[in-house]
């Protein structure tokens, strides 16, 4: 299928590339009748119409992707496989300004904010995990040996085989990137299934992908909707592991349906995660962290500070800036340079986070700044911020996926630890002092799979990604990435 034109985008000349709007599956792109439209969240127009893959689309490519796994792609080298992949991270590279415009375009974020760090991170991923594919390690073991003859054991690591990738809409390029880096590293073969909402990058990508020169059927591209393209994925017999990034919800659905056919699962399901601010702290730079922690993407990130706790000596100093921060927040059109904070996603997503702003003031919670919406036109809210919240209302509860936070006061250590582990979630927390042991002792008592200390989202290839409790199962990224997409298997000879 012909790419679309360019002038489709909303407004003309905002994205200087075509946009892909097909399926891409077995190295060939098709087009489907059933087709879903893409809207621009800043002024809810047209910006593309995207072919629906069906069941048998998804049929295709899992048929594509075995076939591809039994094939040429068993006997690439991981040396190769390394400059394949160093070779997308280059186009990626090469078309950063385009990717970061289809992120703007396709979710409502600043352009500024993809180009600096979306789009970098998904290059960083492909490179980290080139770096991996031919350094993929068995060991030797030795053990007791069989009826009284020498044993040699080794272990080797193989590819999992198929897996289907499940992507959400808030940062496609860069969760599709983390998905695919280990996978393809590893040697398996994907079939990734963007959202609805937001599929213009990884279409894009997908271009990138081919260009690059994988074989045909070790990538392919199923847009779709989440209860037909993605069920049929986790359903099909001919796919080994779902790597899921979603909501809670649906992750659960996910690894039941998964249990039928054994998939193995990786699942990444958001949070609520807690900023501690210590009685020690330096407060100007936590305030900035703190806010980059709820407007950064509008907030919706799955790792949102969005429970701000904060020690009662410096409680009420750090509600007056952060209300002073977010009131300065400029709110507009993606592609202004000076915008910080750009458009949820959709009208319904809209819909819910102020939904969640008027339980929080039904709930009796101080409204300090925002609340409302800076205009009619477009998915636009502004950021948000309640004080003196109870750590079991809605608003501290719930994942918003906005920019509304939750401040409230503790009285020592051991009561901000309480409630920063009060929460079925359990992905990121950070923790602002000077005081160095203090915060290693309180990183240790946190129930969440990343703290950081004096910053928020210092996230890395290299480190292993992922939540405890309810915010998902396993690790991406690091050498987790590589044993999350591989099989153990031991070799016993007797000797
Ligand atoms: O997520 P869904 P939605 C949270 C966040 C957000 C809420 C809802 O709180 O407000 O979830 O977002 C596909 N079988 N997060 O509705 O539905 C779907 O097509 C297989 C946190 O967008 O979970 C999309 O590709 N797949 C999160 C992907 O799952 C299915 C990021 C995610 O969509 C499916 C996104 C099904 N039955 C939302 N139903 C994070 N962890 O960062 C849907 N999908």
């Amino acid at each position: 299928a012909s790419p679309a034109s360019a002038t489709r985008n909303g407004r003309k000349g905002r994205v200087n590339s075509p946009l892909r709007t097909g399926l891409f599956i077995d190295g060939k792109w098709r087009s489907n009748s059933n087709k879903f439209d893409v809207l621009n969240p800043a002024d809810g127009s047209l910006a593309a119409r995207v072919s629906a893959g069906g069941e048998s689309d998804v049929d295709d490519a899992v048929q594509a992707a075995r076939r591809a796994l039994a094939g040429e792609w068993a006997e690439v080298p991981g040396a190769r496989r390394a400059a394949l992949l160093n070779r997308l991270a280059d186009m990626v590279e090469r078309d950063a300004d385009t990717l970061a415009r289809l992120e703007a375009l396709d979710i409502g974020k600043p352009v500024g904010q993809p180009a600096a760090f979306d789009v970098p991170n998904a290059i960083a991923t492909f490179r980290h995990f080139a770096g991996w594919a031919d350094k993929i390690q068995g060991t030797t073991v030795p053990t007791a040996g069989y009826q009284g003859r020498p044993t040699h054991s080794y272990t080797v690591r193989e590819p999992i085989g198929v897996i289907g990738a499940i992507i959400p809409w808030n940062t496609p390029l860069m969760i599709a990137a983390w998905k695919l880096g280990p996978a393809l590293a590893a040697g398996n073969t994907v079939v990734v299934k963007p959202a609805e909402d937001a599929p213009l990058s990884i279409l894009h990508l997908a271009g990138l992908i081919e260009e690059a020169g994988f074989p045909p059927g070790v990538v392919n591209v199923v847009p779709g909707f989440g209860d037909v393209a993605g069920a049929a994925l986790v359903r099909h017999p001919g796919v080994d592991k779902i790597s899921f990034t979603g909501s809670p919800e649906v992750g659960r659905e996910i690894q039941k349906a998964a249990a039928d056919t054994f998939k193995r699962v990786t699942l990444e399901l958001g949070g609520k995660s807690p900023q501690i601010v210590l009685e020690d702290a330096d407060v100007e730079a936590a305030v900035q962290g703190i806010a980059m922690g709820l407007f950064f993407n509008q907030g919706e990130v799955c790792a949102a500070g969005t429970r701000i706790l904060v020690h009662r000596s410096r409680y009420e100093r750090v509600v007056s800036l952060l209300a002073d921060v977010a009131k300065a927040q400029v709110v507009g059109d993606p592609f202004d340079p000076d915008t910080t904070m750009g458009a949820l996603i959709s009208r319904e997503h809209l819909d819910r986070v102020l939904s969640y702003i008027e339980r929080g003031k039904a709930e009796g919670a101080r409204l300090v700044a925002g609340g409302g919406r800076p205009s009619t036109k477009g998915y636009f809210v502004e950021p948000t911020i309640f004080a003196d919240v109870r750590n079991d209302s809605a608003i501290a509860r719930e994942e918003i996926f906005g920019p509304v936070g939750a401040v409230m006061p503790f009285d020592d250590v051991d009561e901000a630890v309480r409630i920063a582990n009060e929460t079925e979630y359990g992905l990121a927390a950070t923790i602002w002092t000077r005081d160095v042991s203090l915060a290693h002792t309180v990183a240790r008592r946190l129930r969440v799979g990343t703290v950081w200390v004096n910053g928020w989202a210092a996230i890395d290839p290299a480190l292993p990604w992922g939540g405890m409790k309810a915010s998902g199962i396993g690790r991406e990224l690091g050498w987790s990435g590589i044993l999350a997409s591989t099989e153990e298997k031991v070799v016993t000879v007797v000797l």
